[in-house]
């Protein structure tokens, strides 16, 4: 029964994607199913509450490289840090826009849970979802998500925007993206389904 409602909210809370539709230029067709993002070293920007964005390289926030896997049953997205470790609180903050709308999940690590714990972010509130899984490999500087697709309603395509934050208790925050330098960032590329998930077409 919990899944079921998992689910049914997930499926009522899908927002229109067309307002962020022709953000971040993305080319028609990305190369198979498998997405690879590079991002420089040291772009990171820090923030706090009392200012903007300053360039300020952390490497224990600096996205060096990312993944958006489309497979047969589940979306994969990867992301690789310099250097990650466990310092303050980190969100991985992860975008999915299908055809149909656009699902927010954040994956958040910190004191006493730097395993990461993963959320949908439904109407501004951060709810436990089933089915969605995580892990986080701090030798490796890496985390991955995976999302059902059929969470996701079965899309024939989609677009991942994807950033990683982190924060120290003195309130300076840093940010990086893999899409660009800049402090926002952007959706990617399409990435079909494959064939084989979407009636062998
Ligand atoms: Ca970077
Ligand atoms: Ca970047």
């Amino acid at each position: 029964m919990k899944i079921a409602l998992v689910l049914a909210v997930a499926t009522a809370l899908v927002v229109p994607a067309s307002a962020q539709a022709h953000e971040g230029a993305p080319s028609p067709r990305a190369a198979g199913q498998t997405l690879r993002l590079h991002d420089p070293v040291g772009d990171t920007w820090s923030y706090s509450d009392v200012s903007g964005y300053v360039p300020d390289p952390q490497p224990a926030a600096d996205v060096l490289r990312a993944q958006v896997t489309h497979g047969r049953n589940a979306v994969g997205v990867r992301m690789v840090l310099d250097d990650l470790r466990h310092l303050g609180t980190q969100w991985y903050r992860v975008e999915i826009q299908t055809p149909t709308g656009i699902l927010w999940f954040i994956v958040e690590a910190g004191k006493r849970h730097y395993a990461g714990i993963v959320y949908q972010e439904v109407q501004g509130e951060w709810v436990g979802v089933r089915g969605v899984g995580h892990s986080i490999d701090y030798a490796a500087d890496r985390m991955t998500l995976r999302v059902p697709r059929r969470l996701l309603g079965e899309p024939a395509w989609i677009r991942v925007r994807m950033r990683f934050e982190l924060g120290v208790p003195d309130g300076t925050f840093w940010t990086d993206n893999p899409v660009n330098t800049r402090p926002h960032a952007t959706f990617s590329a399409r990435v079909p389904a494959p064939a084989a998930a979407h009636g062998g077409r």
